[in-house]
Formats: structure tokens, C-alpha cells, sequence
């Protein structure tokens, strides 16, 4: 495959995870708390029509131009832990109740000769470390806890959605013809 000299072309993508608390009646006869979709997706443009919480970051722009597959290594419980998505959108929604590495590789259209790109993502369940003190409320009294300066402490953590997205450009050097083609189109 011929490639077209001292051209670099990026595209922008973001990969990540967004969680949501599963409600009580989710959680009966489990021990999983969270409801969590990881995935790549365009950093671009438009975001998806009715978006549930797990849906709310990103572009719903089609990539399968560009991507051929996207695989996610889950934790080996999970049934099935090496997932292979094949067309968009490039995610897996599951459950659990604790965070782990996933490590996600995106290979490319067969005509860019591309090698996959790996990228090892923490999955994000919880807003951020709790300090138990400071967010032990309400107090007996129902009074606000103060600070010692007098003023209220910051309102508790958002515990459900949670998002972490990371932004990454796909950096294609001197491409193959065919693909360059392709990438221009879109
Ligand atoms: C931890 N090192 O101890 C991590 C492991 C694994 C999370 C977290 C359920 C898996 C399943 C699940 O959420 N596992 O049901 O197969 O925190």
C-alpha cells in the first residue's frame, strides 16, 4: 500500500467510562451496586438524542469509518472478559460493585495498515475518596455541620452519574492512499 508522503492527519477521541448507581430494586439479589458503559467515541459534535446518564459525554458521530473494531479486557470475572465490539457505538455496558483497569484496543480500517492502539483506562465508580467525617450527615440535631470558620461544608459528593472521559488524538502519519481518501471524507 502505497502512502502519501509528509501528510500527518488527526482525529480526535475521547475513551473512558461513565457509571450510574443501580436502584434498590436493581440491587436485589445482587451485590452489584453500579450500572457502568465503557467506550470510545468521537470527541466531536453532536451528543445523542435522549441521552441516558451513561450516554452524556461525547459525540454519537459514527467512527466505523476509521475504526474497525474496539476490544475491552475486562476483569476476569466478568463473563466473557475480552469483549469485541465490532461496529458503533464502540461500548460495553455491564454491572459490578468495584473499580478495575480495562484495557482497550482500537484497531483500525484493514486499508490504513495502522497497528491497534492500546489504551489502559482505571474504571471510575466513585465520585472521588469520601472524607467520612466531613460527609457524615445529617447530624442528630439536624442543625448544619460548621466549619471552624463558621461557614457550612461543601454540599456532599454527586454520587451517581459519574463520569471519566480522557481526550486523545489518533495521530495518522503518512497514510495509506486508500485511507487517506477515506479520512478525508469524513
Ligand atoms: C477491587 N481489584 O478489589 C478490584 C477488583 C473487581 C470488580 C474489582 C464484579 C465482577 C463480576 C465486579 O465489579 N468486580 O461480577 O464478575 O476493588
Amino acid at each position: 500500500q502505497k502512502r502519501v508522503r509528509g501528510v500527518t492527519v488527526f482525529r480526535p477521541i475521547i475513551y473512558g467510562n461513565s457509571t450510574v448507581l443501580l436502584t434498590e430494586e436493581e440491587r436485589i439479589g445482587t451485590d452489584h451496586t453500579h450500572r457502568w458503559t465503557v467506550g470510545v467515541r468521537s470527541a466531536a459534535s453532536q451528543p445523542y438524542p435522549n441521552q441516558h446518564p451513561n450516554q452524556q459525554i461525547g459525540g454519537a458521530d459514527d467512527l466505523s469509518y476509521m475504526i474497525k473494531k474496539v476490544t475491552f479486557k475486562l476483569y476476569e470475572t466478568y463473563k466473557n472478559p475480552l469483549r469485541s465490539i465490532e461496529q458503533p457505538p464502540f461500548e460495553v455496558t455491564e454491572t459490578g460493585w468495584g473499580e478495575f483497569d480495562i484495557i482497550i484496543k482500537v484497531f483500525f480500517a484493514p486499508e490504513s495498515n495502522e497497528k491497534p492502539l492500546t489504551f489502559n483506562h482505571h474504571l471510575k465508580l466513585h465520585p472521588w475518596p469520601v472524607d467520612p467525617i466531613l460527609y457524615s450527615q445529617p447530624t442528630s440535631t439536624g442543625e448544619p455541620v460548621l466549619s471552624e470558620e463558621g461557614q457550612p461544608p461543601p454540599p456532599p459528593p454527586v454520587l451517581s452519574p459519574v463520569h471519566s472521559w480522557q481526550y486523545e488524538e489518533v495521530v495518522f502519519t503518512e497514510p495509506t492512499e486508500a485511507f487517506y481518501a477515506t479520512l478525508l471524507e469524513h
